[in-house]
This record gives structure tokens, sequence and C-alpha cells, in this order.
């Protein structure tokens, strides 16, 4: 029982960092239990319910009262968001919750992954979750979940050329690398910077996650004439992040000024880079540098100034992958895309909101208490 409510808790402080609706065409209801930590204006959308009602525990077996079987074909353990996404999945999919999860890490290899969603066909699972290592290639193994009448739940990135799927929940990863942009425009207007000469480190080759990033903050940089002297793949690593970092500093040595990392660990790996280089960066440094993620260690370098501004890509998506579960197994028809929230950080508060997609969103500024409750 302790272990529950527990378990409750925690699923309660997952769920008030996420609400719905930041995408074009998201809706959904957030599975909140207790939404006390969730900011003002986002509680509202999430509907409280008290911690023992949390869906985590209740009615998490099917219709015959048998444990449910799901299939989880995750990424890999490239960073400490992916470490945040299979824990997210983990806890709330757990045999104390009525669940047995079949957990296959593919080491960010699709050949992998193809087998793992194959494997869980053969196994006759309930549910198969997909987190898509590319974006592309996906029909016709869905077909074959399909044609084995088995649902498919995709979290976090998309899957691009194929609809045969109940529904996907993550993250708009455009609109997170338009923020990007926009924000650094308005810091360097604030600061008086006047020339962007930007490196870029992007993530993984053929991920949704990278093409977006890189689409958004491109289309800003094109509209505002800014030099993107280089782009590359750090493979969302802290090696990778480092390595094309070492060579950016050689190439580049004294042209570049802004250093764009599409997540957290490639910004340590940069960090390591510059620091050995010489460079400086942060927001006392030459470099600014940007970051995506926004996880625990993340936001620790920007309450530090090392990283200036970090885009937060919300990892706990297993509480609303939970809940399009429960409206299938009722015979209901969940939607189809469900968006988690973005909160967008920095150090200090020089630019204090910016409008993305016609919204306006706050920057906030980390604090320990922001860095203690975050994942
Ligand atoms: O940003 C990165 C991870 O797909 C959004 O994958 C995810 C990305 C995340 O390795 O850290």
């Amino acid at each position: 029982m302790k272990r529950k409510i527990v378990s409750a808790l925690v699923c309660a402080a997952m769920v008030a960092t996420m609400v719905v609706g930041c995408g074009s065409s998201s809706t959904t209801t957030a599975p909140a239990e207790d939404a006390t930590e969730a900011p003002a204006e986002e509680e509202a959308e999430a509907p409280a319910e008290d911690a023992e009602e949390a869906p985590a525990e209740s009615d998490a077996s099917n219709a015959s009262g048998d444990v449910i079987t799901i299939g989880f074909a995750q990424v890999g353990h490239e960073s400490d968001w992916r470490t945040a996404s299979t824990k997210s999945c983990q806890d709330v999919f757990s045999a104390e919750n009525g669940y047995d999860l079949q957990f296959v890490d593919c080491d960010n290899d699709s050949a992998v992954q193809l087998e793992a969603v194959r494997g869980f066909i053969e196994q006759d699972v309930d549910y198969i979750i997909i987190d898509p290592i590319v974006s592309t290639g996906w029909d016709t193994v869905l077909t074959e979940c399909e044609d084995a009448g088995i649902p498919v739940i995709v979290i976090d990135r998309t899957i691009d050329d194929s609809d045969k799927y109940a529904a996907w929940v993550g993250s708009n990863f455009k609109t997170e690398g338009l923020a990007a942009g926009e924000w650094l425009k308005a810091y360097a207007a604030a600061k008086g910077i006047t020339e962007i000469n930007a490196l870029v480190i992007e993530g993984s080759t053929g991920a949704s996650a990278t093409i977006g990033r890189t689409e958004g903050f491109k289309e800003i940089a094109d509209r505002e004439g800014w030099t993107i002297l280089d782009s590359q793949s750090g493979d969302f690593t802290q090696d990778g992040g480092q390595e094309v970092m070492e060579s950016y500093c050689k190439s580049y040595e004294g042209k570049f000024n802004v250093v764009i990392c599409q997540n957290d660990n490639e910004a340590f790996g940069a960090m390591d880079a510059m620091t050995a280089a010489g460079v400086s960066y942060g927001v006392n440094g030459d470099v600014i540098l940007v970051s995506f993620d926004a996880c625990t260690a993340g936001l620790e370098f920007v309450m530090s100034g090392d990283i200036t501004a970090d885009f937060e890509c919300n990892p706990l998506a297993a509480p609303f992958v939970e809940e399009v579960i429960k409206t299938l197994a009722s015979g209901g028809t969940p939607d189809k895309e469900v968006y988690m929230v973005e909160h967008w950080y920095v150090n200090e508060d020089v630019v204090p909101s910016i409008e993305v997609n016609g919204e306006t969103q706050e920057m906030t500024v980390v604090t320990q208490e922001i860095v203690d409750a975050q994942y």
C-alpha cells in the first residue's frame, strides 16, 4: 500500500509537468491525479483527483482481469532524456500496476527495432509501444501489427510514412527549434549582438526530433539572415557532441558565437570540448550555448550559467499512454495526437517571453527548486 501511494505521488508529480494542447491538433485529457505541483495555468487543464485514484493503480488489468502485456521498443539508452523516458514507462507499466512490460532497448539500431516489434507480434502482446528511432520505413510492420489485431501506440518521435497506429504521445520538435530561434533573436537584440554565426550539433540522423529541431531553428536563421557555419550529427550522445565540437573548434576557431546542441548530453560534450580549446561559453562567455531536453543535469548547467538557454522536451509520456490504453480497452477511440508541454529555461531574465506559432510563452529562470523537481 505504501508503495502504491508513493507511486501515485510520483505519477502526480510527473503529470503535473504536462498539459495538453500545445500542438495544432491536440485534444486530450491529462491523466492527472493530484496537480498540486503544476504551474497555475496548467492546473486548470489537468483534472485533479485524489492520489489514491491514480490511473496507474486502477483497472490496470484487461476485461478478464488478466495482466496486460505490453511490448515497448525503446530507442536505446543514449541520453538522460532516454533514461527518464524508460523509467516513466517502467514505473507506470509495472507488475504492481497490473502489467507485464516486455522492454527492448534497441540501441539506436532500426533493424533491431523492427525485429523487436515483430517479436512482440509473435508473443501476441496486448499492446505495442514504439519510440521510432527513425521516422520512415514503418508501414509494413505496422500493417503486420494491424493484421494481428495489436494496437500500436507511438511515443516521442513520430512515424511519418504510416498512420496505422492508434495514437501518438510526444512533443512538437519543430516548435522547439522555432522557440530556440525566436529566443536567440530576442536575446541577441537585448545584448547588442548584431551578427550570429552559429554551429549546430544535430541529433541522430533520420529521427523526427532531429528533423524538427533542425527545421525550426533554420527557419528563423534564414528569416533573420544568420549564418549557420556547419550542422553535423552528434547522435544525441555526450561523446558525439564532444567529438563534433572538437572538430568545430579547430575548423571555425574565432568564427562562431552560437552553438546549438540538439540535446543536453551533446551540450555536456560540447562544453568539455570548448573548455579544452579555451573557448568561453554561457551567460558570461563568448559563445551563446543553447540546448534541448532540460533534464536535471541540463538545468543545473543553466543555473550555473554554462548553458544559456534550454528548451524542454518532456519525456514523461507513460501516464498519457496508459490513458490511451484504457480508452482502447473500453472500446473507445483515443485522440490520435497527444502533445506534452514544454517549458523553456534560461539563467537570467533578459527575454521574459517569446512568441512562437502565434502563441506567447514565458521563459522560465531556473531556480534550485525547479532543478530539484525535474526528472
Ligand atoms: O531529445 C534526446 C534523445 O527523441 C526527443 O532523443 C528524443 C530525443 C531527446 O536521445 O536526448
